[in-house]
């Protein structure tokens, strides 16, 4: 049996065209409360009582056994994790691929580092569903997605970098430089898999404009492109027009995030992976 694996960072909960897919979730927490990033996950709530909550809030990856659970009864199985620069859940991901090869020996397993997360996740994912739905064997498969993973990108707007300073994620100097309200933030994720901070805009507009210069200049002329957004549908929408207007794009999808992107990207913020070629 093939099975598709992610953690729960790629904002799927399902991934078309393939029958077995499972989101590991990742868990957020404060001192009194912790969720799980799953279906169950009332994202609207959870955002509410954060933005009330005065204490420190934080997230756990997946926990080997929780990917061990996903392997169970395959025995060739696609991984992919957020990025291993800001997160364990990929290390965590490789110990539960060697306990699973010690019970499974002839099992293939490939645990791919994304580099990234949300919607450059779920390009790579809709990717590898694609590649094994056209019969590609699983040395076809690794060689194929690390290709086209060469030209990926993500983008991102955030409106606050405070979940991320909090937790270490970003440079402390970078986040109190744009602790201004009503600012936006453009940013990368950098080829070492970490937050690249690249410009700061008042308006939603212009920040929309900095972004897709970046993406030209990276060589982008069209191609698939998701959004994942984080209750901002209006935002999200008005980039993909601009996006469309500009390179003509056809193939883009507007999706809210689920639970662990949220947290981090926070209210207002979105999230976009493309194809630059
Ligand atoms: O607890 C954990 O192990 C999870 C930690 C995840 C930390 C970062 C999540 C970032 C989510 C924010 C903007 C895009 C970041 C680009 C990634 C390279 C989204």
């Amino acid at each position: 049996m093939v099975k598709f694996v992610a953690d729960s960072s790629c904002d799927l909960f399902e991934l078309p065209g393939v029958e077995h897919f499972t989101a590991v979730p990742l868990i957020i927490s404060t001192e009194e409360r912790t969720y799980q990033d799953d279906m169950n996950l009332d994202l609207h709530e959870m955002l509410d009582y954060l933005a009330s909550y005065r204490g420190r809030s934080y997230t756990a990856c997946p926990s080997p056994d929780g990917w061990l659970q996903a392997f169970d009864g395959a025995d060739e199985i696609y991984v992919v994790t957020i990025t291993s620069g800001l997160s364990g859940t990929c290390a965590s991901a490789n110990v539960a691929k060697e306990m699973y090869l010690s019970e499974h020996p002839e099992a293939k397993i490939l645990v791919i580092d994304s580099l990234s997360t949300g919607p450059e996740m779920r390009m790579i994912l809709e990717k590898l569903a694609e590649l094994k739905n056209l019969g590609k064997s699983f040395e076809e498969v690794e060689k194929e997605i690390a290709d086209y993973m060469a030209n990926t990108h993500l983008y991102f707007v955030l409106k606050s970098l405070h979940n991320l300073s909090q937790n270490g994620r970003v440079n402390k100097i970078v986040a109190s430089a744009v602790g201004i309200l009503h600012i936006n933030i453009l940013g990368i994720a950098s080829p070492e898999g970490t937050i690249a901070p690249i410009n700061k805009c008042r308006s939603e507009k212009k920040v929309i404009e900095a972004m897709m210069d970046e993406m030209a200049a990276a060589g982008y002329k069209g191609a698939k492109l998701r959004i994942a957004h984080v209750e901002n549908e209006e935002f999200a929408t008005r980039a993909a027009e601009a996006i469309r207007n500009r390179f003509g794009t056809a193939d883009i999808l507007v999706y809210p995030s689920t639970g662990l992107c949220s947290f981090y990207a926070e209210r207002g913020g979105i999230l976009i992976g493309c194809e630059c070629k």
